[in-house]
């Protein structure tokens, strides 16, 4: 019988998506970020498909009616004209509606967001009682998706690795990560003079500074002049790096879309995705898994070298079975220890940077505080190998973070005294889909 907390909690997260709800899709919060998000998009979809599977498919038809010619999905669908006064940088900062892939019936961004649709398509379909409905629109999807990874492996793998590489740190879906630093540290972009908006809404203590900004919309700048080519992109980006979080999603939906190529009987396709699925978790493993750390590191491809950074991204590729059973056996003591649950083992999990880090910092975006979705996709990877005690505490610190705190964007993982501990915007959408799909 679920109990009065978890009904609460259910009836808080069915609101808050109803009210982010846009007729087609979810914004993730209707203050902060008015537009349709990908990897957000991706999570509410999951939320959805708990209360309303009939969005959830809308909510995933509409983000893939703006992917590209060339098979990328944007980060950002700016589905309204208000774009440019509601949210910097908009469709005309990022100009990529002058690239010849770009839609031409929406504006969107030129940068994609870390590749979940795999294994959100797989949830959904697990979520519908009538399996032979709504063939059409999986077997569509199927194709999409597969259409984007086509795209990642060929343009943004050069060396032919298997591992794909983001241009933008937007693509990692952690913005303003420690991981970053060293990168910015090779050069120096001009100062932009915009008005932000984001720290409008936000604290300007919780959000990445204003010389971090100058970076990120350098990186959009050299794009655009590119117009968007990913050859020369390619050439002139001082931003090239195989992120683990991003590939690991990877490798987890090339996983689902594996099960579900077999399910609609489209073999070709499940021998492709098969292909990429191996190669993929062979680089993870043969390049990026760092025993020193026990968690994965980046590469920069641009200035030739690792980057080791304890984040709780560096163990997303848990989610894809690429450790072995050892290497998550290490894993699994490296979350539970010190690092990630501070030095008196009762902080939260988990931390997007390890607490012990000189560069933690509380409150301050992905440089610290707890982000759902990422324990959502730590939580299946550790309970898939069988480190329920990880995945337990993984599942009862999110709850437990959104009943004290609220159902906000991100939180400090030190909240153990009484202190405010949830940060960024509130009523925010993917934390209700977390938290819908915890407690159902
Ligand atoms: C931005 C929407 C996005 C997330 C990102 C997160 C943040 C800020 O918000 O980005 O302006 O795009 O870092 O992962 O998708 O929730």
């Amino acid at each position: 019988m679920e109990t009065q907390k978890e009904l609460n909690l259910s009836a808080e997260a069915s609101r808050i998506l109803n009210k982010n709800w846009r007729e087609s899709f979810t914004v993730p919060s209707s203050s902060l970020y008015p537009f349709q998000w990908l990897w957000d998009s991706g999570f509410n979809a999951m939320g959805w498909a708990n209360i309303d599977l009939e969005r959830a498919r809308t909510e995933i038809k509409t983000l893939l009616s703006a992917q590209w010619k060339n098979g990328l999905i944007p980060h950002i669908t700016f589905h309204n004209d208000s774009a440019d006064k509601m949210y910097f940088p908009g469709a005309e900062f990022h100009g990529a509606y002058h690239s010849p892939n770009s839609p031409d019936h929406v504006k969107t961004t030129g940068m994609t967001q870390p590749p979940v649709l795999g294994f959100v398509l797989e949830y959904l379909y697990e979520k519908e009682k009538d399996k032979s409905e709504n063939l059409e629109f999986y077997k569509s999807a199927i194709t999409s998706i597969i259409s984007f990874h086509r795209y990642l492996y060929t343009d943004r793998d050069p060396y032919n690795e298997g591992l794909v590489y983001i241009r933008h740190n937007w693509e990692s879906g952690s913005d303003n990560s420690a991981v970053w630093d060293d990168v910015w540290k090779m050069y120096q972009p001009p100062v932009y003079n915009v008005e932000r908006k984001d720290t409008t809404h936000v604290d300007q203590s919780q959000r990445p500074t204003k010389r971090d900004y100058d970076y990120y919309l350098n990186l959009i700048d050299i794009s655009k002049q590119c117009n968007y080519d990913e050859a020369e992109m390619f050439e002139k980006l001082p931003f090239l790096i195989q992120d683990p979080m991003f590939n690991g999603i990877l490798a987890a939906s090339n996983q689902s879309l594996i099960k579900l190529c077999e399910l609609f009987g489209m073999n070709d396709e499940k021998t492709q995705c098969e292909f990429w699925h191996a190669k993929t978790t062979a680089g993870l493993n043969d390049k990026l898994y760092d025993a020193s750390q026990s968690l994965y590191r980046y590469y920069d491809l641009k200035n030739e070298c690792y980057i080791s950074m304890p984040t709780a991204m560096g163990f997303t590729p848990i989610m894809a079975g690429s450790p072995t059973k050892e290497q998550a056996a290490e894993m699994a003591k490296k979350i539970m220890g010190e690092d990630f649950t501070g030095p008196r083992l009762d902080g939260f999990l988990c931390p997007s940077l390890a607490v012990t880090s000189p560069s933690f910092e509380h409150n301050r975006y992905w440089r610290g505080p707890v982000w759902l979705q990422v324990n959502w996709i730590l939580e299946r990877g550790f309970r898939q190998y069988g480190f329920n005690e990880v995945a337990d505490r993984l599942k009862q610190d999110s709850l437990s973070l959104v009943q004290k705190d609220g159902f906000y964007e991100y939180f400090n993982p030190k909240n153990y005294s009484d202190e405010k501990g949830g940060y960024g915007g509130n009523d925010f959408s993917w934390t209700a889909a977390v938290i819908l799909d915890f407690i159902n």
